[in-house]
Formats: C-alpha cells, sequence, structure tokens
C-alpha cells in the first residue's frame, strides 16, 4: 500500500493545522493586521515565489508527459502572480529589492535542495505548498478589504480545482514511487508545514 496526499495530511493534523491557521491571517479577516506585518510577509513572499517557480520548473523537468498539462498551467499562472506581486508592491511604495529574512531564506534553501529529490517527492513538496495557501486564506472566511483580493487569490473554485489536479498526480507518482522515496515525499510533507508555520510568524511578529 502507497501512502497518499490525503494518508499526510490524516497523519500529521496538529503540523498541518500551524501550517494553515495563524494569527496573521485571522487578522487580515478582520483588518487588524498591522501595515508592517502585511508588507513584511508581501515582500517576503515575493521572494519566496521566485523560488518555488523554479522549484515548479525544476519539478516539471523530471515530470511524466502526462502531467505537464497541469504543471504548465501552474507555471503561467505564476507568471502572473508574480506579476501581480510587483504590482502590490508598487501600490504599497514598497522596494522588492530587500534582503530575505531568515525563515524566507531557510524554506527557499530547503526547496532548492529538494528539486534534487525523486519526482514523486517533488510533487507532494509541490501539492503541499499550495495546499497550505489553498487552505490558510480560505479558512479565516471573508476577508476585509484589502486582503479580500490575497484571500481571493489563493482561495477561488479554479485554484482549489489545481490544488486538486496536483494531489492526483502525486498520488500517481507516490502509487508507483519505492517505499524509501515515499519516505522522503513524507519528509517533505512535515518540512513543508513546519516551514509554513515559520513563515507566517516571521511576518507577524514584524513590527507586531
Ligand atoms: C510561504 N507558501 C508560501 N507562499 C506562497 N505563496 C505559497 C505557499 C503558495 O504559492
Amino acid at each position: 500500500m502507497s501512502i497518499t496526499c490525503a494518508d499526510l495530511t490524516k497523519k500529521y493534523p496538529h503540523e498541518w493545522e500551524q501550517a494553515t491557521v495563524h494569527p496573521f491571517l485571522d487578522q487580515c479577516a478582520d483588518g487588524s493586521i498591522q501595515p508592517q506585518q502585511f508588507q513584511t510577509w508581501l515582500v517576503q513572499d515575493y521572494h519566496f515565489v521566485t523560488d518555488f517557480t523554479r522549484l515548479l520548473a525544476k519539478t516539471l523537468a523530471t515530470a511524466p508527459v502526462a502531467h505537464f498539462d497541469v504543471l504548465l498551467s501552474g507555471l503561467h499562472a505564476l507568471q502572473d502572480e508574480l506579476n501581480w506581486f510587483r504590482v502590490k508592491a508598487a501600490e504599497r511604495g514598497l522596494t522588492l529589492d530587500v534582503e530575505r529574512q531568515e525563515a524566507c531564506t531557510r524554506y527557499c534553501t530547503w526547496m532548492q535542495q529538494w528539486s534534487e529529490q525523486a519526482y514523486a517527492v517533488q510533487a507532494t513538496a509541490v501539492w503541499a505548498i499550495e495546499l497550505a495557501y489553498n487552505q490558510g486564506w480560505q479558512r479565516p472566511g471573508p476577508m476585509k478589504v484589502p486582503y479580500a483580493e490575497f484571500a481571493e487569490r489563493w482561495g477561488n473554485t479554479l485554484f482549489t480545482e489545481y490544488v486538486k489536479q496536483l494531489e492526483q498526480q502525486a498520488d500517481e507518482a507516490l502509487a508507483a514511487a519505492s517505499p524509501d522515496i515515499q519516505a522522503d515525499a513524507e519528509a517533505a510533507f512535515k518540512e513543508v508545514a513546519l516551514q509554513e508555520k515559520s513563515f507566517w510568524q516571521m511576518a507577524f511578529t514584524q513590527g507586531a
């Protein structure tokens, strides 16, 4: 029996909750987040997404051709997303040319290392990273302006559908993977959960 994505969220409910439920998101929902906190997240997440784009590109490079459609649609969406981040930063008068904070560097370094792993591991990591934002931005419910736009980006039904497709593909890859590779995929899932939590924490403790 191979492990599936659904098994992973069931096996680590506490870790996953900490990755997707955070006062940062609750305070975006009720509008009480401080601009300094939100801006820190915005700028650091832009840098995260640049490296996530590289991870997805490397994942595509090792994927079976039957998985190209979904991954290419993801890369296309990231093109739009990176441009959108630049617009959101400009609207707030923020420069993106800032140093990465420690939690951001750690997460990005980890992604670079894991992009050398087997496809099943990469596919699991990509799914978990996208699911974290899909659930995280949805869970608090409707958000106040100007945060509604951010909740919509990762919470919308098309993105939810994309995450389900990533799950299907990761499950397929896991079903064909050796027990060692499945264990690496499980470790990748746990790592994503930990890194997501500390990324929220990084933004939240800025100017709080
Ligand atoms: C930290 N995790 C983080 N940032 C993101 N933008 C996503 C996941 C989803 O792409």
